[in-house]
């Protein structure tokens, strides 16, 4: 199974996100169910890599936080982009709480490259030149900014191709800890 970690957004977040999601073309818009934070990206792996992953990622302890969505941008190059996300503000609970979940596949003998965390929502990929009307579509929504959202869990997720694009089935949630003794950082904005 193709497996990733990720936040989950609210309902209301990702219709406001769907919202944006026209008039580009070469756009492949990421479905609105779809929408979410990656925190890992996992890949292929066997039942036992999942249930040693499961229980890695189980053991992690954190508190609950709240994000904001702000700012929009893109990978790749304006002629040939490659994707065009939302940003976070920033946030050292979230950048904890990544760095926890990036060790969890080690505990399950799951191999990873190690790359810097860029956290973001992606809205939609690209795979033919772009050009003025995707400047244009990034300049305009650069400044956009949603209401934050409380981050009480984490899931890991599975994905399948199907025909009609990317499914992505929630395999396992991981509770974040509301008051935590012992779990409470500095620098994180806990809910
Ligand atoms: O959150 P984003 O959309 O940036 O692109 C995939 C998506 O990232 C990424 O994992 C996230 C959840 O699907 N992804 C897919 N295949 C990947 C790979 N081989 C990958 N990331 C790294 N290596």
């Amino acid at each position: 199974m193709r497996l990733f970690v990720a936040i989950a957004l609210p309902e209301e977040l990702r219709q406001r996100l769907a919202a944006l999601q026209h008039g580009l073309p070469g756009a492949r818009w990421v479905a609105p169910e779809n929408l979410h934070l990656t925190l890992c990206f996992i890949g292929e792996v066997d039942r036992r890599q999942a249930q040693d992953l499961d229980a890695a990622l189980a053991a992690i302890r954190g508190p609950r936080f709240s994000l904001s969505l702000a700012g929009l941008g893109y990978f790749g190059t304006e002629t040939k982009l490659r994707s065009i996300w939302v940003g976070i503000d920033p946030c050292e609970t979230l950048k904890r709480l990544q760095a926890k979940v990036a060790q969890a596949p080690r505990h399950a003998d799951i191999a990873q490259s190690s790359s810097k965390f860029r956290p973001h929502v992606t809205l939609g990929r690209f795979k033919a030149k772009t050009g003025e009307r995707h400047a244009d579509f990034i300049s305009r929504h650069a400044l956009f900014r949603a209401a934050p959202f409380a981050v009480e869990d984490f899931v890991l997720f599975s994905s399948f191709l199907s025909q009609g694009g990317a499914i992505y089935r929630a395999e396992a949630r991981y509770p974040l800890v509301r008051d935590p003794a012992g779990v409470t950082e500095p620098g994180g904005s806990e809910v």
